[in-house]
């Protein structure tokens, strides 16, 4: 596209954005396609304010778990998955969860759990349920927000129950709400490449539908910067602002950068994202997702500099103080793991926000003016 097609493009997104009209799939192509960052950056900001964002930028203070590193599924972008066998496996029992996470939280005062795990063939449903009870009773005003799609989904298999069944049981038990992971990028192309043993897309879809009409909301993720075209990007973005359209059940949307390292796509030369593709997807998500009301920059990923910036890009959240991060780490991330709350007040204030704590829910816990 010439420079002079590309901007006259980009003004009629303006005007659309302005007139609170909704982003097509070629306006997303346009936007995806366009190298012209700061009017991407300008774009989702003012697409942001438009349709009610403030200065707020929220955070909150959650603690990382992981169940097992054992899963029967070899992603090729994942360098945290290994078998039984290997040496380095691991499987807490819901006691030893427990009893770390009470460790953790006399240092951190932590107000979530966050924790996704491999898909172990080596455990069972009431593992899970163990998990969600034990944890609950022990800190029943933490919210827990357990379990990937993908990891529901094994559980159906492990116990022949639906995704209703499983989702009740766990709810039942202390579920708060389910993280975004396992959604990759939906396009069928793309899974076959990447996640060819992964089950097919359309369970997420059901994973995530089927928790909305429980009253369990959920995140959304796309894990970009792989094999995938600016299409398939734009594609699952769309998917996922239908799902919304529908339920509403989604509380934010994460764009995941692909981590190379340790995994059969680093033996091929493949290096980090850019800096400036990160900033893109962030601006394009916001654009495109209308609906979903807070966009998260990871710092455990883009680290924190940079997420920064990506406040000026549509991002709303930094995602939060985090004890202890592995599956970026595995995977070569070399940001803190812990991140204290007076550095993220300080960078959310240097980038001329106004840092709230909140809960998993979006309450407001804390504000710094
Ligand atoms: O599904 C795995 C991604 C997900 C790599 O909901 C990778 O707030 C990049 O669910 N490079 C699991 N990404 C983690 C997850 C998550 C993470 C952050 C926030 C939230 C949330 C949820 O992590 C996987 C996959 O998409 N992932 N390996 C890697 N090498």
């Amino acid at each position: 596209m010439s420079v002079v097609t590309q901007q006259t493009a980009l003004d009629a997104i303006w005007e659309k954005v302005e007139a609170g009209e909704r982003l097509n799939l070629e306006d997303g192509l346009t936007l995806m396609e366009s190298d012209d960052l700061l009017q991407l950056g300008e774009l989702a900001d003012a697409a942001r304010r438009v349709r009610g964002g403030t200065d707020e930028v929220f955070f909150v203070q959650n603690l990382y778990l992981n169940q097992t590193n054992v899963c029967r599924v070899k992603c090729k972008f994942c360098a945290f998955a290994v078998t039984q066998k290997q040496a380095d496996a691991y499987t807490f029992t819901p006691e030893q969860l427990v009893e770390d996470a009470l460790a953790q939280r006399e240092g951190t005062g932590f107000t979530e759990i966050h924790m996704v795990g491999g898909e172990s063939p080596h455990v069972d449903f009431g593992y899970y349920v163990d998990i969600v009870s034990k944890l609950h009773e022990a800190m029943p005003d933490v919210h827990l927000k357990l379990f990937t799609a993908s990891e529901i989904h094994h559980m159906t298999t492990l116990s022949g129950l639906t995704h209703e069944q499983v989702l009740v049981e766990l709810r039942d038990a202390g579920l708060g709400s389910l993280p975004g992971g396992g959604a990759e990028v939906f396009a069928d192309r793309v899974r076959r490449l990447v996640a060819p043993g992964k089950e097919h897309p359309d369970f997420w879809f059901h994973t995530h539908r089927t928790a909305h009409g429980l009253g369990i909301p959920t995140h959304c993720t796309m894990l970009y910067g792989h094999v995938e075209t600016y299409e398939e990007r734009v594609d699952h973005l769309l998917r996922l602002r239908g799902l919304q359209d529908e339920t509403g059940g989604f509380l934010a949307f994460i764009p995941l950068a692909f981590h190379p390292e340790n995994t059969v796509f680093e033996r091929r030369g493949w290096t980090h994202t850019a800096g400036s593709d990160d900033l893109k997807m962030m601006a394009v998500s916001r654009l495109l997702l209308d609906n979903v009301p807070n966009v998260k920059a990871y710092w455990i990923m883009m680290g924190m500099p940079l997420a920064a910036v990506a406040l000026h890009f549509g991002a709303n959240d930094v995602q939060g103080t985090v004890v202890r991060e592995e599956i970026f780490h595995a995977a070569g991330a070399t940001t803190e793991t812990e991140q204290k709350i007076e550095e993220l007040v300080h960078f959310v204030g240097e980038a001329g926000r106004i840092p709230v704590q909140r809960d998993t829910l979006y309450n407001e816990l804390r504000r710094w003016e």
